[in-house]
């Protein structure tokens, strides 16, 4: 959610923190961070409402690297911290970060349950298809058979779709970019940031050390289709796909959204496409909860005192909120 902006954009070079990225030459990880600064900058978001949190693994670092607040969480568990953040205090704008095997492996039981809940918040995936900071294993996304140089065998399990999931579970946003696509990559975080719910963007981002398969020159290649060159990662916009519902009440427009994002999920080709799959505008958990809380429309947790007369911390909600805790 976008409050208060600052009169003029930031320079993103002004969002990076003093922290030297200890990231492998050529990570993907670069990419992301860089598109996030720039986001955030051209957004003229005040960097002290922007709440950027991560995961553990490479990816999770880059709560570091990002001049604004920021925390760097659990294995699995970033979704948890972003949703009590969100709920705590509303004005934030809440950024989760955290790699594939993050999300999609130790923390899939909070991605299926966030897409539930609809709370506003943005989650960034850099899905290189490994668990890239414990030395290459595969992760949930690695396609069964494949071989990246780290496994000493073929990858015996199925990948899992984590945009099929995603649509499962009710992500209201849910979209692809690419480390290497930087004006893409800008305005994909954007849009997931001015959507107001849980907004998924899965990134696809080289792992250099260890997945030798889904490269950047992989992903820069020009492939053969229909007897036609055409380049591997392609904007599915620029050929018609509108992923985006403009009717909410309208069920039939919704039932065809989800069909064709279905279907554009699961699309056999050699090609990846970059965008937004679908996309619906719901009513957010916060919005949810003020029905059930009518005090949350006036105040938030964030407001309660911190301490008491004493200067006891005051932490346990219930003291202040017991007639509302149900
Ligand atoms: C509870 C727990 N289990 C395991 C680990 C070890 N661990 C640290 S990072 C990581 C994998 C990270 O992989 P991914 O999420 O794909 O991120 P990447 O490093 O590729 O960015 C694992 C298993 C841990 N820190 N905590
Ligand atoms: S191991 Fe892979 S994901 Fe991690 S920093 Fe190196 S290149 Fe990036």
């Amino acid at each position: 959610m976008v409050t208060k902006l600052l009169n003029q954009p930031l320079r993103a070079s002004q969002l990076k923190s003093d922290k030297h990225p200890d990231w492998c030459p050529g990570c993907g990880d670069f990419g992301i961070v860089n598109a996030l600064q720039q986001a955030l900058a051209e957004m003229k978001m005040p960097p002290w409402e922007v709440y950027l949190l991560s995961g553990i693994g490479c990816s999770g670092k880059s709560s570091h690297y990002v001049n604004v607040y920021g925390a760097h969480t659990l294995h699995g568990r970033v979704l948890p911290y972003a949703i009590g953040a969100k709920l705590a205090n509303p004005k934030l704008t809440v950024v989760a970060a955290g790699g594939d095997g993050d999300g999609y492996g130790i923390g899939a039981e909070h991605f299926v349950h966030a897409g539930r809940r609809n709370v506003d918040l943005t989650y960034i995936i850099f899905d290189n298809e490994v668990y890239g900071l414990t030395k290459g294993q595969a992760s949930p996304t690695l396609p069964q058979g494949d071989q990246p140089k780290s496994l000493p065998l073929p990858n015996i399990n199925q990948a899992i779709n984590p945009f099929a999931l995603a649509l499962a579970c009710g992500y209201t946003f849910i979209a692809r970019s690419y480390a290497y696509d930087a004006k893409h990559l800008k305005a994909t975080i954007q849009k997931a940031i001015y959507h107001k719910g849980m907004a998924l963007v899965d990134v696809l981002q080289p792992c250099p050390t260890y997945n030798d398969l889904r490269t950047k020159e992989f992903f820069d290649e020009e492939i053969e289709l229909r007897g036609q060159q055409t380049p591997r990662v392609y904007s599915m916009e620029d050929e018609g796909y509108d992923g985006v519902v403009k009717n909410p009440m309208d069920r039939e427009e919704v039932n065809a959204k989800r069909l064709a994002a279905f279907e554009k999920i699961y699309q056999q080709e050699d090609r990846v496409g970059l965008g937004v799959y679908f996309q619906i505008h719901m009513p957010t958990y916060t919005d949810l909860l003020r029905n059930n809380l009518p005090i949350l429309t006036t105040s938030a947790p964030i407001d309660l005192p911190y301490y008491d007369d004493q200067m006891n911390p005051v932490t346990d909600l219930a003291s202040g909120w017991q007639d509302f805790i149900v």
